[in-house]
């Protein structure tokens, strides 16, 4: 699952990344940052440790979010800065889901356009450029379809079909609602799923500040927010960065429960809806992140394609029977594994084991 930090320059993804990660980056204050930081942030939980507490395994993989610390989007009206802000964009297409970083904290360390933070009209304006950038890609793939379906083409009927669900995405990013509005049926989906639009995928509010967002923040926009979260990037930061031993004194001090890195995974899981299933033996007992709602063939081919490609059967079963049990033996010997076909939805904490014909 790879979740990419989006926002304008300076609104302190960097930081939200240091406090997240577990390899902080060095940051120069005012310095231009130009690649993209990517690191995997581990999954804690606890039921996977009880599972390994069972097999003892020789590998032992906890779920991991990637995560993408990218430059900020330029905010400039000139062509460099357009030319900059699309080709960034297009390469953020790729991730999963976003996490948006909104600057309501006040420091002189940074250039910032404005003097006083405005994290509102900073979400609008990163929302309103993520369509727009939207729009381009399908207005311009729209337009060359407009020309090729004057003729009778080999791909006739097929570049018709696309048409349609371009013209009516474009026609929803024009009137400003939510792409995710346009009911479009799992054909139609397909037709347009390269195009990876922003407007389809999941977004989180980060509200990095010492305060409390306002109430209402992120809603009413073209691209519904699935969360709001507020985290103090710039005090989790100097938290991740201090020697273990004198993290709980800091964190009693100013009242901080979690660490940011499993407060941020926790508010990622919930906003975008995922979920975790295990594979357990004694060579590796492991975590995979799927979505909410995800059947038992996505769930193989997360592990494998082949193993999607091949799927005959799943052997299921909660990962509390397993703990209750004791051991594999006992809880076969309950007859506690089910057995499921291709379309079983699999559940938060389930122990799957596919069973393949390839
Ligand atoms: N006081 C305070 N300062 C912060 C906070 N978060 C970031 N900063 C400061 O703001 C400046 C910019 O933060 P960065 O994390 O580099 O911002 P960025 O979004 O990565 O910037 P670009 O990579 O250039 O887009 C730095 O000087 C940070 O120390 C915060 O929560 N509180
Ligand atoms: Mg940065």
């Amino acid at each position: 699952m790879r979740i990419a930090l989006i926002g304008l320059a300076g609104s302190g993804k960097t930081t939200v990344f240091n406090a997240v990660a577990d390899d902080p980056v060095d940051t120069t204050p005012g310095a231009l940052q130009t690649e993209t930081h990517v690191q995997v942030v581990k999954v804690r939980d606890p039921r996977l440790d009880a599972c390994r507490d069972i097999f003892n395994p020789k590998k032992f993989t906890p779920a991991g979010l990637e995560l993408w610390d990218p430059p900020g989007l330029p905010e400039g009206t000139t062509e460099g800065d357009k030319e900059r802000r699309t080709r960034l964009l297009s390469k953020l297409r790729d991730a999963d889901a976003y996490v948006l970083v909104l600057r309501a904290f006040r420091s002189d360390a940074y250039p910032y356009l404005r003097a006083d933070a405005d994290p509102k009209a900073d979400l609008t304006r990163v929302v309103e450029d993520l369509v727009s950038a939207d729009f381009v890609i399908a207005e311009t793939r729209a337009e060359k379809l407009r020309q090729s379906v004057q003729k009778k083409t080999r791909t006739f009927e097929q570049d018709k079909q696309e048409l349609t669900v371009l013209e009516k995405c474009l026609a929803s990013l024009e009137a400003g609602t939510p792409l995710s509005q346009v009911g479009l049926g799992d054909a139609e989906d397909k037709r347009i799923r390269g195009f990876q639009f922003f407007a389809r995928k999941p977004f989180l509010v980060l509200w990095n500040g010492a305060d409390e967002p306002p109430a209402g923040m992120g809603e009413g926009l073209p691209i519904p927010m699935q969360g709001v979260f507020a985290m103090d990037a710039g005090l989790e930061a100097e938290l991740a960065a201090m020697d273990p031993e004198d993290r709980p004194a800091f964190m009693e001090e100013f009242g901080i429960e979690e660490s940011a890195a499993e407060r941020f995974v926790r508010e990622v899981y919930a906003g975008v809806g995922l979920r975790s299933f295990f594979t357990v033996g004694d060579d590796e007992v492991r975590a995979w992140t799927i979505n909410a709602g995800d059947d038992a063939v996505t769930a193989a081919g997360k592990i494998h394609t082949d193993l999607a490609k091949g799927f005959v059967r799943a052997e299921v079963f909660p990962h509390e029977d397993l703990l209750e049990a004791g051991s594999m033996r006992d809880l076969k010997a309950k007859g506690g594994i089910r057995l499921e076909s291709k379309d079983y939805v699999v559940q938060d904490g389930d122990i799957v084991h596919i069973r393949s014909g390839l």
